[in-house]
């Protein structure tokens, strides 16, 4: 036999010993109803973004789950708060990790401080209402009830209390994972991420304890698109992280009430998706749909260092209102798959004039101006986040070569006449800030008096600047000195 004969013959034998192997595991259980389980175990819960551990090799069991409703006021952004409705404590709720076959003891519990009756709906469960006819159940009481997992997959679990929009919209929804027999395959890195939209009595932004608006809800006008609960939940310390060369699972979930999400991750593209949440896998994925009560999984590999950027591509939700995330790869760099800038040249298609940058047309504020310094402050960052984040970076860091930064910059601290200017009119030319030169295009801001001293403001007292404080009048002084 030639060698290359041998091998086919060895691979084919090979192939044959796996196929015959898999299809005897099917072939014990055709129907999942009948798997035997062996034992009992206590169910391990997780907070996002963290996952409990993969079911693996284990054999159905009887597990007990233990989830406690508790209403509690977090905070939605800075200086917003929420009275959120939770299961578990955490917006979505903890992570279920369960195997087909398993047996689900599941216990609910209200705890005696909260003011309402909720109950459970999983769309894991086969029977009426998902299980929430068993489950409702009043404040200082625990309701159980009991289900067999037929089905592997991704699933939404939520409140259905009525009004079922309401406490829905107010955090009451989870994950709840149906891994298949023997598991899904292992990876390096598992996370829980989930989407929602909320309604407020106030606009986005507008401060204090805002209450549910149920005439909003009912419209689909949502003031915060999130995920995980709250804006920032993934973003600057609380960002996903991993390395370059590991492989990356996201169980993501849309608990709605009202939005369907376009998930992306800015600079990734899905090897597989497990589409809704079930057996059907697309590869090669750049954004996938997520509807309201659905979810998906995501596998893929990180080539790159780099900070990704998970989104709503409905993109005025992620930059306007918080659906924004950040994975954070650390690792080598490989400039075959990604070479980096390479130059930056001034492109000026249309002669040497820079189109809209250098004028002083004036600019008609629009908003009531800022009554004290933290007002100055609230309003610089919303500024901020709104139009110089692109660039400057969220902690003001900028990017190599690109962009400046105005964190502990060395150019910005030495003038903020000079400052003001550059926002007001835009900068061209060559600058060296911290020791780095820099020759790029800052374009006109499309900024009044006030938001430029707002911003201003924000960005001398952030992230170890100098701490001055610019005023409209400081503002005004520059633009008509020209
Ligand atoms: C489109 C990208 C972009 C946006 C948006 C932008 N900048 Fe800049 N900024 C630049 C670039 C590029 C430079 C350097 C210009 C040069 O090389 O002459 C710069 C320079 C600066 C400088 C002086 C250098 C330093 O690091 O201290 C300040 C201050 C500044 N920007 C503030 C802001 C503020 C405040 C905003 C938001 C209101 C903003 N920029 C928005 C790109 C941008
Ligand atoms: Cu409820």
């Amino acid at each position: 036999m030639r060698p290359s004969n041998l091998l086919l013959s060895l691979t084919f034998l090979s192939t044959l010993l796996l196929t015959s192997c898999f299809k005897s595991k099917e072939q014990e259980y055709e129907n999942t109803a009948d798997i035997p389980v062996s034992r009992e175990m206590i169910a391990e819960l997780t907070s996002p973004p963290n996952v409990p551990t993969p079911v693996g090799r284990r054999k159905a069991k009887k597990l007990i789950v233990k989830m406690e409703i508790l209403e509690k006021e977090g905070e939605m952004t800075d200086g917003v708060k929420y009275m959120y409705w939770t299961f578990g404590g955490t917006v979505p709720g903890s992570f279920i990790r369960t195997r087909v076959g398993d047996e689900v003891e599941f216990h609910l519990q209200n705890h005696p401080d909260n003011k309402l009756p909720h109950n459970i709906d999983m769309h894991a469960v086969t029977g009426p209402g998902g299980g929430a006819e068993s489950s409702f159940v009043a404040p200082g009481h625990e309701k159980t009830f009991s289900f067999k997992t037929l089905n592997p997959g991704l699933y939404v679990y939520h409140c259905a209390t009525a009004p079922v929009g309401m406490h829905i919209a107010n955090g009451m929804y989870g994950l709840i994972l149906v891994e298949p027999e023997g598991g899904l395959p292992p990876v390096d890195k598992e996370y829980y991420i989930m989407q929602g939209d909320f309604y407020t009595k106030g606009a986005n932004g507008e401060r204090g304890l805002q209450p549910f608006d149920m005439q909003k809800a009912v419209d689909e006008k949502a003031d915060y698109v999130v995920f995980n609960g709250k804006v920032g939940a993934l973003t600057g310390d609380n960002a996903l992280t991993a390395k370059v060369g590991e492989t990356v699972r996201l169980f993501v979930g849309n608990g709605g009430p009202g939005l369907v999400s376009s998930f992306h991750v800015i600079g990734e593209i899905f090897d597989r998706v497990h589409v809704e949440g079930g057996d059907l896998i697309n590869e090669n994925v750049q954004t996938t749909l997520i509807p309201a009560g659905g979810a998906a999984m995501m596998e893929f590999k990180v080539e790159v260092p780099g900070t990704f950027i998970l989104v709503d591509h409905s993109i005025f939700r992620a930059f306007n209102k918080g659906a924004l995330g950040m994975l954070k790869v650390e690792g080598e760099k490989n400039k075959t798959l990604y070479s980096g800038e390479i130059r930056d040249d001034i492109y000026l298609p249309e002669g040497p004039g820079i189109q809209n940058m250098p004028t002083t047309d004036e600019i008609v504020a629009s908003e009531i101006p800022a009554k004290s310094f933290e007002e100055q402050m609230e309003f610089g960052k919303q500024a901020y986040m709104q139009t110089c984040f692109a660039c400057h970076q969220g902690e003001g860091q900028g990017i190599p070569h690109a962009f400046p930064p105005l964190a502990k910059s060395d150019y910005l601290n030495a003038d903020v006449d000079r400052a003001i200017g550059i926002v007001l009119h835009g900068k061209t030319g060559e600058i060296t800030v911290n020791g780095e030169t820099y020759n790029s295009v800052m374009t006109r801001q499309m900024l009044s008096s006030d938001e430029i001293a707002n911003v201003l403001t924000y960005v001398y007292n952030s992230w170890g600047n100098s701490k001055k404080v610019v005023t409209k009048e400081m503002v005004d002084k520059v633009k008509n000195s020209k």
